[in-house]
């Protein structure tokens, strides 16, 4: 190479072309002569060296006219040949077999997967699902709540109206009942007063005709009110009435004597009394005083009829503790009058009854409390010392409690009535009197009596047994009974 290098170096003079060609020509000639002389070294290798012997399994394949021709020899295969390959082709099949089994249980486990996520996915919807349904029904439970406390309401409404219906329509009733069987008026209760009583005394001392009105017919008159059982007292003043008027010359007949008489008993019996059964309170409150057997009980079962009737709401206080047999007629008067019974046990204080009966009345809204006591103690002083504690009692239950001590009195007694009020009086102070049992008795000139003595109105007047037999003591009514 060098050599060349040197051939080829530009030469001084200006024949440089010709000199260019002449070296690449030389070049040319030096190659072709290499590549002659290692062909030929090639050969000569060849004909000295056999090939390599050739496995039949050998790919290879040499050049067709290059390749010597071979004989076809066929081996049995050795038993450790056949074995080998029945143990490639088994272990080739075990592993073709796990293969499958592999791919088989990856996709198991890709489709379980898969099933997996939707399972969870549907848990999930489910438990969504579920919460709505459960949000549903809470809803639905509330409107079915709602309706039926809507529907619970109507009813109450409709039975409250049904029950105030009934109501209205039983007070009618009883009103309507009392109207009817309208009881003995006065006039019927007074009738033995009248046709055999004083009455029918002063009728006759009055009856026959004209007559002077002397000292012998002013006596006649003393005789018959001082046997009356208007009291001596009353007795005393209608006959100085009379004198006097004798006196002045203003009587001169019998007629006018029984004008003056009757105008003076009018006079004593026109005591304003309250028969309102209200007016105190509310609620307003009666006590009711009088002895045993006065008639107390049933006048009080009379005059809760009579509030009743009247629409009014009644509480009665069972405060005769001292008998058993007493609250229990009073809860039958309760019961036929409708009207709330407060009761105490057997022997306990009356007071306290009288105290609950009170305070259950203002907490139900009570328009009348009517309080029963009792009627007989051990001693006078212990029954009236009682009394006095049930009126201090209602007081602390009820400021201006009782707003009436009425005294029931029973007329048959004629003057002892008289005494048994006076000492009520004292003892309590009686606002009213009921005097009971006219139907029954001549002494009804008693009331005379103890309106005079006593500055006490009669309010009612008991002519009966039935409940429309108490009837209000009118003035007016009770002297055109006794005189007419
Ligand atoms: N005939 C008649 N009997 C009456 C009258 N008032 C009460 N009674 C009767 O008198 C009795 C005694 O009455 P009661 O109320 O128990 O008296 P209390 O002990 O004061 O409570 C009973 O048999 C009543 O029926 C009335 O106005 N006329
Ligand atoms: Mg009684």
């Amino acid at each position: 190479m060098t050599l060349v290098l040197a051939d080829v170096a530009p030469a001084p003079d200006g024949s440089a072309v010709g000199t260019a060609i002449s070296v690449v020509l030389g070049v040319g000639f030096l190659v072709l002569l290499l590549l002659v002389v290692r062909k030929m070294l090639a050969k000569g290798r060849a004909t000295t060296t056999p090939p390599p012997p050739t496995l039949p399994s050998q790919t290879k394949v040499e050049p067709a006219l290059e390749k010597p021709a071979l004989p076809k020899v066929e081996l049995p295969p050795s038993e450790a040949e056949a074995k080998a390959k029945a143990e490639a082709e088994a272990r080739r099949l075990e592993a073709e077999r796990l293969k499958a089994e592999r791919e088989a249980l990856e996709k198991g486990s890709a489709e379980a997967q898969a099933l997996k996520a939707k399972e969870e996915e549907l848990k999930k919807e489910a438990y969504r699902a579920q919460k709505q349904a459960e949000a549903e029904e809470k809803e639905r439970r509330k409107r079915e709540r709602e309706e039926a406390e809507r529907l619970a309401a109507e009813e109450q409404r409709r039975a409250a109206e049904a029950a105030a219906e009934a109501k209205r329509q039983a007070e009618a009733a009883a009103k309507a009942k009392i109207e009817a069987e309208a009881g003995a008026t006065l006039a019927a209760g007074l009738a033995k007063t009248r046709s055999e009583g004083f009455m029918a005394k002063l009728n006759g001392l009055f009856g026959g005709g004209p007559k002077t009105i002397d000292e012998k017919v002013l006596a006649d008159l003393e005789e018959v009110l001082f046997t009356a059982d208007i009291g001596v007292k009353t007795a005393s003043s209608l006959v100085e009435v009379a004198r006097d008027k004798a006196k002045a010359k203003e009587l001169d007949s019998a007629e006018k004597l029984k004008g003056v008489i009757r105008k003076e008993v009018e006079r004593i019996v026109s005591l304003k009394a309250n028969t309102a059964l209200g007016g105190g309170g509310p609620p307003h409150v009666i006590m009711v005083v009088g002895v045993n057997g006065a008639g107390k009980t049933t006048t009080i079962g009379k005059l809760a009829a009579k509030a009743k009737a009247e629409g009014k709401k009644v509480v009665l206080g069972a405060g005769d503790t001292f008998r058993a047999a007493a609250t229990e007629q009073l809860d039958v008067w309760a019961e036929r009058a409708g009207a709330e019974l407060v009761k105490g046990k057997e022997e306990s204080d009356p007071a306290s009854v009288v105290f609950e009966a009170i305070k259950r009345a203002k907490d139900v809204g009570a328009d009348l409390v009517i309080a029963d006591t009792a009627g007989r103690l051990h001693t006078k002083a212990n029954l009236m010392e009682e009394l006095k504690k049930v009126k201090r009692v209602a007081e602390k239950a009820l400021p201006g409690a009782p707003h009436e001590v009425l005294l029931v009195l029973d007329s048959t007694m004629g003057q002892n009535a008289i005494a048994q009020a006076k000492q009520f009086q004292e003892a309590v102070g009686i606002t009213s009197i009921a005097l009971t049992k006219l139907d029954g008795t001549a002494k009804g000139g008693v009331i005379i009596g103890i309106c005079d003595e006593l500055k006490v109105p009669v309010a009612w007047a008991g002519v009966g047994e039935k409940v429309a037999d108490l009837r209000k003591f009118e003035p007016k009514e009770f002297v055109e009974a006794l005189f007419e």
